[in-house]
């Protein structure tokens, strides 16, 4: 898999287990990205980049999108980098 142009970043936090799923599938994919670190009690950073509080979120500026929901994000990356 040739890495996208754009570096992808993951809005996560270490103990979420829905954060772990997208990074495992971004491992398994070898994907680089960003891990872009959300405070569990601060959700400031997230909010600003995706108008809701939930991590993960998926930034692919590749393709100007921003998503949550761990489920969509593993399906959006097998769709689009595997
Ligand atoms: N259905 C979501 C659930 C995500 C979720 O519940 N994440 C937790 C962290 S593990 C969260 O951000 N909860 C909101 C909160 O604690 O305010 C997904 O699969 O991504």
């Amino acid at each position: 898999m040739t890495n996208p142009k754009e570096m992808l970043e993951v809005y996560q936090f270490e103990g979420c287990p829905f954060c772990r799923k997208v990074r495992q599938k971004m491992t398994e994919l070898g994907l680089d990205f960003i891990a872009r670190q959300v405070d569990s009690e601060d959700r400031t950073r997230v909010e600003k980049v995706s108008g809701q509080s939930n991590v993960p979120v998926l930034v692919d500026p590749n393709n100007d999108t921003v998503m949550p929901e761990s489920d969509d994000i593993v399906e959006y990356l097998e769709e689009h980098y595997s």
